[in-house]
């Protein structure tokens, strides 16, 4: 009797080890539903849509929404249309020409038009003339298809996001750069797609300065179904991000993602607050994994001249370039790359929730620069 008692314990005991993982993976996602119901419709209200149109489908973006929906997708070369907009009569022109001097002029105007930056433009320039002197090219197609060859050579490199942090730690994402550029966006779209990924995830509202900047997270918390710490309006940014790291680890959570107050890359003080952050957030439990310059592509050169800075401060690991899809500055990604040395690994086609994409530099390139 006592024997067949022992054994319906342990087979019942079996076989809920064996639903937990379904049920905690059931019950996230739930949640998430539900406060994405009640939240959304906020979240509009704040300017923040989750449609995102195109055709083609972007790896990264093509989570599905509880509801089962079908994936939602979003074209790299829509989202681009603007950049190539700019281009695309000089493109054509090339590509009907044999190559002359001119050609070499047109293309030079033609990067330099799309924000390539005048000492990035020069270099490819340069090497591109070797190759097609090497090569012997003598059509502007073929110039064009060297191009695209060279720009997707130089920017082949890891771009791969780590949330790995040895055992014990708590891995932190921290989110950088001058004011309105899109930190608290990104971090809301990075936590849905880290969320749909599975991870457990944990925002932190290390912006203190302005109160709304909380509130603003905590939408996204709630429409991510992921967890959220912040402090008072005004308390110190490296305290907040601390409690967050702790509770994260109390709680079991995968991924800390913490915001932090825009600010001007030349002002002292802000950018040692900033250097502070970063090494509270690198204390045990924490581990600093990311620190990810979030640059605003319309601002095209500009934002160059605010990495260097930030990076001094924080130790970027790399950049997210944001609103891409109303830039007419596409060309910023290589200056980015070769003038900061940093990889680019996000970038903003949108303000909707899914519109944060890994940088593939294929097909960018082919969306810049490609056939129509
Ligand atoms: N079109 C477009 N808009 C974006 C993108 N990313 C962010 N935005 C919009 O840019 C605006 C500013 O975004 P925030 O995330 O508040 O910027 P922030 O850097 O946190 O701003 P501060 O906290 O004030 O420094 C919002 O209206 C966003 O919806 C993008 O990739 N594309
Ligand atoms: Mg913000």
């Amino acid at each position: 009797m006592n024997t067949s008692l022992l054994i319906v314990v342990f087979i019942a005991l079996m076989l809920s080890l064996a639903v937990l993982p379904w049920i905690h993976r059931a019950w996230t996602t739930r949640r998430r539903t539900q406060s994405a119901a009640g939240v959304q419709s906020e979240i509009e209200e704040d300017g923040i849509s989750a449609d995102v149109g195109g055709d083609d489908q972007l790896s990264s973006s093509e989570g599905t929404s509880d509801s089962e929906q079908a994936p939602r997708t979003v074209s790299m070369r829509d989202k681009l249309s603007k950049a190539r907009s700019v281009i695309s009569d000089r493109l054509k022109g090339i590509k009907g020409e044999s190559v002359s001097p001119s050609t070499w002029e047109e293309l030079e105007e033609l990067l330099i038009l799309a924000d390539v930056g005048v000492e990035t433009t020069l270099d490819v320039v340069n090497r591109l003339r070797e190759t097609a002197r090497l090569e012997k090219l003598e059509t502007g197609n073929d110039l064009l298809e060297a191009l695209k060859k060279q720009m997707k050579d130089d920017l082949s490199r890891d771009r791969e996001l780590s949330h790995a942090a040895p055992e014990g730690l708590v891995p932190v994402w921290l989110f950088v750069g001058v004011n309105g550029v899109g930190k608290t966006t990104s971090i809301g779209k990075a936590a849905r797609r880290l969320t749909d990924e599975g991870l457990t995830v944990l925002l932190a509202a290390g912006d203190t300065f302005r109160a709304a900047a909380a509130e603003q997270l905590e939408k996204w918390a709630q429409l991510c179904g992921a967890d959220f710490v912040r402090g008072s309006e005004g308390a110190d940014p490296s305290s907040v991000i601390f409690d967050s790291v702790e509770a994260a680890n109390a709680r079991d959570i995968d991924v800390v993602l913490g915001d932090t107050a825009g600010r001007l890359h030349n002002k002292v003080n802000l950018m040692e607050e900033l250097a502070k952050v970063r090494r509270v957030a690198d204390r045990e439990p924490g581990q600093v994994c990311e620190v990810l310059l979030v640059i605003d592509a319309t601002t095209g050169q500009n934002g160059l001249s605010q990495a260097k800075e930030f990076t001094e401060a924080a130790s970027v690991t790399g950049i997210v370039l944001t609103k891409l899809d109303g830039s007419a500055k596409g060309g910023i990604v290589f200056a980015i790359e070769k003038e900061l040395g940093l990889p680019v690994k996000l970038i903003g086609l949108g303000e909707g929730e899914l519109d944060l994409v890994d940088f593939d530099s294929e097909q960018f390139v082919e969306a810049m620069f490609g056939d129509d």
